[in-house]
């Protein structure tokens, strides 16, 4: 099919609403939980804070608005390859150079939702990779792998979506291995329903941080805390999800969506 005459049928699958936009992204505010690494790493995000200008009154009276205070990782948001000390010399790293292309994908979604039910701590393997891509095809070039587990549910509490005891943060995410295949398949990015891109006991992992290290090493992208994966397909949706402009950012809040047959 013509490239313009692939469009023009999804412009009326969209009026018809026979391809679907879900949102994948969490409410963002005051409210919206933030990462939260132990003192030896330094320092922490702040919480969304929303200061008024003005609200139709003597501030400025016939409008509305307010300033943001706003880390760049925080709620779901995009991780630039800038973001990580592995990735940080490429010219193309950042939020305001990152090709846009990259912005529009297709995506793969792995679900192991049973799997992360049973163990907060659930990794993903290269094994699971290859056991997902024998039931449901092969994760090709240029396309989004992301991992449901339904942790999205939990996201109303930083106490519930962290999940940390004494003995450090509980949440799911991949091995090193597992963000290596990825890479060698030539993924564009790799997304989680968790407040990072990697598993709660990441910083032991060798690398630590795997999927920012790894991943933003060969200058690719993550995707934290999307929501409704449980709403996607194994493969045939598009995800879409661009990162604010901000000049030399590290990464950015991003209102991610999915154009769903
Ligand atoms: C800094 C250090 C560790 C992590 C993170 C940031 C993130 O998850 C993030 O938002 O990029 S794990
Ligand atoms: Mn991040």
């Amino acid at each position: 099919m013509a490239a313009a005459d692939v469009l023009t049928g999804l412009a009326s699958s969209l009026v018809s609403g026979t391809v679907k936009v879900v949102d994948l992204a969490a409410p963002l505010g005051p409210e919206t939980p933030v990462l939260y690494l132990p003192p030896q790493f330094g320092k922490n995000t702040p919480n969304v804070k929303v200061h008024q200008i003005s609200r139709y009154d003597q501030d400025g009276p016939f409008w509305a608005w307010n300033w943001l205070e706003l880390g760049e990782h925080t709620g779901t948001h995009f991780d630039a390859p800038a973001h990580w000390i592995t990735g940080k010399d490429y010219a193309d790293g950042t939020t305001d150079r990152i090709a846009p292309q990259n912005f529009v994908a297709p995506v793969n979604v792995i679900d192991r939702s049973k799997e992360v039910a049973a163990d907060p701590d659930y990794l993903l393997t290269v094994d699971s990779i290859k056991a997902w891509e024998a039931e449901h095809g092969e994760i090709e070039a240029g396309s989004w792998v992301v991992l449901r587990t339904d942790w999205y549910k939990r996201n109303g509490s930083t106490e519930t979506f962290l999940n940390a005891d004494e003995t450090g943060p509980h949440s799911p995410g991949p091995t090193a291995e597992a963000i290596a295949y990825l890479i060698s398949k030539g993924i564009v990015g790799w997304g989680s329903e968790t407040i990072g891109t990697d598993a709660g006991s990441a910083g032991g992992m060798n690398p630590p941080f795997p999927a920012h290290n790894l991943m933003h090493k060969a200058n690719r992208y993550g995707l934290a805390s999307l929501c409704h994966l449980d709403q996607l397909p194994p493969k045939g949706a598009i995800l879409i999800a661009a990162p604010l402009k901000f000049v030399n950012g590290t990464g950015s809040p991003v209102r991610a969506l999915a154009l769903v047959p």
